[in-house]
């Protein structure tokens, strides 16, 4: 990998600081060996549980039942409580029955949207060793010794928690007096007994602290970092096994493949929010972000787990065949001697409780609903946040803007938005604007909305330790900081020098963080100024690695060991927030952030963070957007043309080319490459780059009524092929290609110099029109596509009827009363349906059904647009322009339209090579019910 010079300017007084860098460096991050609960965790052998069931605490209501365990070595007890919820979920929670002190639980409404709706779970049989409940459609076995839950449905083992007994829970504890004199006695590996007057001395807190120390429990050191930890160890751990499965998904963020890897010889998968220079790809390491959800699919089921801890978490992944023995016992199935596959997973966070929703599918977009009804689904977003966003680090001034604008304008490449990264502020003070290179923002700002187009500044959540800035000033007044372990203002150094971090955690300081984006506050901004979220997993450049230490205090009293991975989602959710209070709660939002965590959908979108322009960065994005929609997190995107390094023309050709059919669709460079805005490119690249942004606008309406329908259902906007072909096994596993709702078919190259690739047309019934020349594929094979450089292998599905608009104009908000064509793509019956949202893209009068829903149908040669919602009650100018009737047998005699009783014949062409037949201007306003009749 050629060297990588980076310029961190302004870091360390104005110091140019040059770096060498060939990719990430591994010592500035922990490995499990160096992180004392995931080796303590790790080494636990399964079947040697100290936990038993004390069956006199059993506790039964109708929607949840309730027992203590007891650890043998330690006499501390738990509480196990599960509950069943609405929608096919349970939830199983664990938590020490009488801790020293409250342990960290999430607040209800922060990712949990809110109190999940209970169920009731009936007893169906209650026996010396289990209990059976029945909830819906499924089962849950409780079984007493050793403790295990299963979750079944009919026949099928889907999900067993505890199965290998590797439950583990360090009870917060007295921190030992330093009596350096007296011996202490070490943790005993999990299986070998405790005397019991060890467990008593250690429960009055007696102990040799050398010997805690070593085993990690009561302060720990990585490299010249100090870990007090005050609270001694607190870690939570549990195994979650998949019986019938082989591929489990999910847990962003990881560069990694979609279908995740058994971790026998690799660290654990971790989540552990972090600023991860120069990552490296397919491997386990933590980045920005955490979802802690995971998937499991096969032909017959999807289910899925959700885990509810903000520290940081490890999971190992093996697989295994499922214990045909014991399932056979409780639930009568498994016949046969076929050795039935099971995936194991086993999960550890550092504190917290065990809080695991269980979901049980059956179906993938079940899963999504069910996940998507305990953390929310996304926003819909303004029509301008799905186009095309123009970003570098930095558009140097205004002049600058003003170019790069004037440029896309004269090579006809629309765009929406373009970005200013952190130089466009006065000496990295965040709400500032750099007064030489920036003096009238507003009229900037302006001049972008006179075209439709809007900005984003950074805001990044560092504030500089100077008095004289406002912000920081205010905030230090108001005492809004976080601490550091010693209760003073924690201090460590990012972009601006000398930082402080603001309390995201503290619902107080969030909503004073929103007050900053009030137009009277940020001086210069304007309606058309959006905001993006850099650095909050936090980055700290001197801090242990590179973010805060972990006994730094938030709100409420916790440290940061227990809140980290939702810092950065609070910040997003906090500015989120007050750019919403700033238009009166009228105008959708749109924030990017790069941390994230479960819930963060719903307050904007997320990008993948510092890429390299490399093909194989430009590939592994797609596996990675892929998990993020898996995750809930649909509205994602990775830099196009990559963030570091210089990618040659064909590369950034082919990124744009894909970029354009991804979800968030954004170019960003580093402040150290070579200026690389579209137009620069040499005249072949241009015009291919340039069709391919248009090509993104011509299909807005599309991906519009794809976000619609993941705002209202929680389902994927970019699905891994099984979403749409659950039983087809040969999808399970393949993550270069994907589908856009359940009609578009993309394939990128991520080749460099291919001139083709080879497509998988999923569906055994099924047949794929190219987009482009409208060429056929029938599905349920592999087919060799040519793709020189000017080609996006993208395919609509027969049967689908997708709404585009195509007269493309410089930004989505000056097409936004233009007419629609429908592409009809019949299937091998000849019908195709599809349907369109629309409404005013920017506002939230559609809550108050202020919007178009259109449901479209071809059969037996009449198309029928009626509307697909009574509560959509909006009006829109829209017209229909064009049909493009993709797959049609032959040539048309007539083609007639109905609107309102009165008929009219229509223009129509017939391709007989293309076998396409084109009706010109039915002129109907999309709104209205009509029928097209062909003969
Ligand atoms: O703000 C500068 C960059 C930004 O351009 C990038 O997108 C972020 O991911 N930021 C990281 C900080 C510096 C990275 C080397």
């Amino acid at each position: 990998m050629a060297a990588t010079t980076i310029r961190l300017s302004s870091y360390f007084c104005c110091l140019l600081l040059i770096v060498q860098v060939h990719s990430v460096n591994r010592d500035n991050f922990k490995t499990c060996d160096q992180s004392g609960f995931c080796k303590r965790h790790r080494s636990l052998q399964p079947g040697n549980s100290p936990y038993v069931v004390l069956m006199d605490s059993l506790k039964i209501t109708p929607t949840q039942i309730s027992v203590q365990l007891l650890n043998t070595k330690t006499n501390v007890r738990l509480i196990v409580e599960l509950f069943g919820l609405q929608g096919n979920t349970a939830r199983v929670k664990i938590n020490e029955l009488e801790p020293l002190k409250p342990r960290y639980e999430i607040p209800v409404g922060d990712v949990l949207v809110g109190e999940p709706r209970q169920q009731d779970i009936k007893v169906l049989d209650k026996a010396s060793s289990s209990i059976t409940l029945g909830l819906e459609n499924s089962k849950i076995v409780l079984t007493y010794s050793p403790f295990r839950i299963d979750f079944i449905s009919g026949e099928e083992p889907l999900v067993s928690i505890n199965a290998q007994g590797l439950l583990k829970f360090e009870h917060f504890r007295k921190k030992p007096e330093a009596k350096p004199e007296e011996a202490a006695p070490a943790e005993p590996a999990e299986g070998e007994e405790k005397k019991e007057e060890e467990v008593k001395k250690e429960e009055e807190g007696e102990k040799k602290p050398e010997e805690a120390e070593e085993s990690g429990l009561w302060e720990e050191t990585f490299k010249s970092f100090h870990d007090p930890k005050p609270n001694g160890p607190a870690s939570v751990g549990i195994d979650i096994s998949y019986p019938g499965f082989e591929n489990v998904y999910g847990i962003p963020e990881h560069a990694e493949s979609m279908a995740l890897k058994t971790t026998k010889d690799t660290d654990p998968y971790r989540l552990f929010n972090l600023d991860v220079f120069e990552y490296e790809l397919y491997n386990p390491m933590a980045l920005y972000g955490s979802v802690p959800v995971m998937w499991a699919h096969n032909e017959k089921s999807t289910v899925g787990i959700y885990w509810n801890n903000a520290a940081e978490t490890w999971i190992d992944i093996s697989s295994t065949t499922a214990d045909k023995n014991f399932f056979s016992k409780i639930a009568d199935l498994v016949k046969g001697n076929t050795e039935m596959a099971q995936m194991d997973t086993h999960w550890f966070s550092e504190s917290g409780v065990i809080d695991v929703f269980v979901m049980l599918g059956p179906r993938p977009k079940d899963v999504f609903k069910q996940f998507a009804a305990l953390t929310g689904s996304t926003e819909l977003p303004p029509l301008f946040a799905i186009s095309y966003h123009q970003c570098r680090w930095n558009y140097n001034d205004q002049e600058d803007v003003k170019n790069v604008d004037a440029n896309m304008d004269l090579f006809d490449i629309p765009f929406d938005v373009i970005w200013l990264d952190i130089e466009h502020t006065d000496g990295k003070r965040y709400f500032t604007w750099d007064a030489h290179k920036f003096p009238a923002s507003k009229d900037m700002l302006d001049a972008e909305g006179a075209k439709g187009r809007k900005m984003v500044t950074i805001v990044d959540p560092h504030l500089k330790r100077d008095d004289n800035y406002k912000v920081y000033a205010d905030a230090k007044s108001r005492d809004l900081m976080v601490k550091g372990g010693n209760g003073v203002e924690y201090e460590g150094w990012c972009w601006p020098g000398s930082s402080s971090w603001p309390d995201f955690i503290n619902p107080d300081v969030r909503n004073w963080w929103a007050s900053k984006f009030q137009y009277s506050e940020y001086d210069g901004s304007t309606p058309d100024l959006f905001i993006w979220n850099d650095m909050n997993e936090p980055s700290v450049f001197n801090g242990p690695e590179i973010t805060f230490h972990k006994d730094v205090l938030h709100h409420g009293g916790f440290e940061n060991r227990d809140v980290h991975n939702l810092y950065g989602f609070y910040v997003q959710k906090a500015t989120a927030e007050g750019i919403l209070m700033r238009s009166n709660n009228e105008q959708r939002p749109f924030v990017l952030t790069r941390a994230f965590f479960a819930g963060s959908q719903r307050f904007g979108a997320v990008w993948t963070g510092d890429n390299m322009g490399e093909w194989s960065h430009l590939k592994v994005s797609v596996p990675m957007l892929l998990t993020l929609n898996l995750a809930g997190i649909t509205f994602s995107g990775a830099d196009v043309g990559g963030f570091f390094k210089n990618p040659d023309s064909e590369l950034q050709t082919r990124w744009y080319q894909a970029g354009a059919f991804q979800p968030f669709f954004r170019a960003h460079a580093h402040i150290d490459t070579k200026r690389r805005e579209p137009y620069l490119l040499p005249e072949e690249n241009r015009k291919i780059v340039r069709d391919a942004i248009r090509l993104r606008y011509t299909y807005l309406p599309f991906w519009y009524t794809l976000f619609y329908h993941g705002y209202r259902s929680g389902e994927t906007v970019m699905s891994p092929l099984w979403v749409e072909f659950p039983e087809d096994k040969s999808t399970f596993k393949m993550d270069d290609e994907y589908l856009l709702g359940s009609s578009l078919l993309v394939k990128p190259i991520t080749d460099q110099g291919a001139t083709g690739t080879t497509v998988y047309f999923p569906g055994r019934n099924d047949v794929w029109y190219d987009i482009q020349t409208h060429q056929s594929y029938a599905g349920a094979q592999n087919t060799y596509i040519n793709a020189p450089l000017g080609k996006i292998p993208v395919f609509q599905r027969g049967g689908s009827i997708v709404p585009r608009k195509m007269r493309v104009r410089r930004s989505s908000s000056l097409m936004s009363s233009d007419p629609f064509t429908l592409v009809i793509c019949l299937n091998k019956q000849g019908e195709a349906e599809g349907d369109l949202y629309a409404d005013d893209y920017k506002s939230f009068a559609y809550r108050s059904g202020n919007y178009i829903h259109r449901e479209f149908s071809f059969k037996n040669n009449i198309l029928k647009s009626s509307n697909a919602d009574p509560n959509g009650q909006g009006s829109t100018k829209e017209w229909l322009e064009k049909l493009v009737i993709v797959g049609f047998p032959k040539a048309a005699s007539s083609v007639d339209m109905t609107v309102d009783g009165n008929s009219q014949s229509l223009y129509h062409n017939y391709d007989s090579t293309t076998r396409v037949l084109t009706v010109r201007k039915p002129g109907v306003n999309i709104a209205k019910d009509f029928t097209i009749t062909i003969q």
